[in-house]
């Protein structure tokens, strides 16, 4: 028989270790158990229904209870529950989502790298990149550039090249040789100004920092196309085209964390194709699969494939779970379904459209200082005065105050900051 709530809350605080999660506090409050789900909506141990419109963590892009992907994963683990691709060997799903993932992704990538999880394939992205120029003879090229604000995952090289402020407090982060500029955030950095001169001064501070640097030491600059953990920053329109002719310029590559904006969300099947520029690695997690299991990687560019293939020898690097054959069916089984059912078309012409229209009339609103949205995600920005752009006080925690009005009526939004966001089922 289930157990009852309490039940559930006491074994879990007595055992269980949450990420990112004060272990006290919680055990003091009891979490919220979720028992199922179905389409867009969760069911918690009380019985409650709750339209999820975080899609798990940004990642559920189908939706729960597809029985293609259930489908998927039962027949692979019949057929084949595991093997490697370690010494010389392949299995037929690593294979050919290999392959599919080379038709759907931007003409440059005919490669992948396949890790277990988004944090994962940017450690290979370090990896990788540092590889790449170690190979053309530039052992100097070390330094990766990032963002403040940026997440790239909760490994030591993914939280190094994030840039949340917090992580890097804990565990002797980062690591050597990544650097950080500011975010494009244009309420942080750029009121007054209009958004594309605002796009073009972010994409400058680039700029500044290689010359700061010298270019010959820059191996990459990594971003998130749109900041996803960082509360939803959508750069101005001018940012990315600006960001791509200043590592072009200078020869430094440049790397999309597609691992949000992957697999339709923003209208597009990569954000890269939205914010149109032309990364030569491409990391990706939570949406290749919609998060049924776990899998990632990094789409590996030809300019890198062709240096690492031809003159690179063993890349000595890989994980366990890297080509997980179930991992690679239900992959499969996902993007064959986001393919009929033409969902990355219907962000792009419909509901997109249609968030972004409603989240025009909630601009009227007098708490609401700033409402924007890309794709399915959007922000909202919480203001204690709309006309001055003031922000409530900090110690109000307004969005958790927000947010507890937003469970309380059976919606899952996210609170960053003054910053509610949503990223809902495609
Ligand atoms: N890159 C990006 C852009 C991400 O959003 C990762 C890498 C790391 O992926 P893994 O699979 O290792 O978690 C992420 C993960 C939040 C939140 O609070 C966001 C993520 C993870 C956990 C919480 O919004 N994104």
């Amino acid at each position: 028989p289930a157990r009852t709530t309490a039940e559930w809350q006491a074994a879990d605080s007595a055992h269980y270790l949450h990420p990112f999660t004060d272990f006290k506090g919680l055990a003091n409050k009891g979490s919220r158990v979720i028992t199922r789900a179905d389409n867009i909506y969760l069911w918690d141990s009380e019985g409650h229904k709750i339209l999820d419109a975080m899609s798990g963590l940004w990642c559920v892009n189908v939706g729960y209870g597809q029985q293609a992907l259930i489908d998927a994963a039962a027949a692979q683990m019949k057929e084949l529950p595991f093997y490697n691709s370690f010494f010389q060997t392949a299995h037929p799903p690593a294979i050919e989502l290999a392959e599919l993932l080379s038709q759907i992704t931007p003409p440059q990538f005919k490669h992948v790298f396949f890790s277990g999880s988004g944090s994962e394939g940017n450690d290979t992205v370090v990896r990788m990149v540092r590889r790449y120029w170690d190979v053309l003879g530039q052992p100097q090229r070390q330094i990766i550039i990032s963002r403040k604000n940026a997440y790239h995952g909760s490994t030591m090289a993914g939280a190094s090249l994030g840039g949340m402020a917090g992580m890097h407090a804990q565990g002797g982060l980062p690591i050597p040789g990544i650097s950080h500029i500011d975010q494009p955030y244009w309420v942080e950095h750029g009121r007054g100004m209009r958004r594309d001169e605002f796009g073009e001064l972010a994409a400058s501070w680039l700029e500044a920092r290689i010359l700061n640097l010298g270019a010959e030491n820059v191996a990459a600059f990594i971003g998130e196309p749109i900041q996803g953990a960082g509360g939803v920053i959508i750069p101005p329109a001018s940012y990315w085209p600006e960001v791509q002719r200043i590592c072009d310029q200078y020869g430094i590559l440049l790397v999309s964390d597609e691992v949000i904006t992957g697999f339709g969300r923003t209208g597009r099947w990569f954000g890269c194709e939205t914010m149109g520029f032309r990364p030569d690695l491409m990391t990706f997690a939570k949406g290749v699969t919609s998060g049924y299991v776990p899998l990632g990687g990094v789409m590996v560019g030809d300019r890198v494939a062709k240096v690492l293939i031809e003159q690179g020898g063993e890349f000595e690097h890989g994980y366990t779970y890297s080509g997980h054959p179930v991992a690679c069916a239900v992959a499969l089984a996902n993007i064959r379904l986001i393919r009929e059912q033409r969902l990355v078309e219907r962000v792009h012409d419909d509901v997109g459209p249609y968030l972004a229209k409603a989240y025009e009339t909630l601009r009227e609103h007098p708490l609401v200082g700033d409402a924007e949205t890309c794709g399915l995600m959007g922000a909202l920005l919480l203001v204690k005065d709309k006309a001055r752009g003031t922000p409530f006080p900090a110690e109000l925690e307004i969005g958790m105050v927000c947010r507890g009005h937003c469970f309380g009526n059976g919606l899952i939004m996210r609170a960053v900051g003054d910053r509610m966001i949503i990223a809902p089922p495609l």
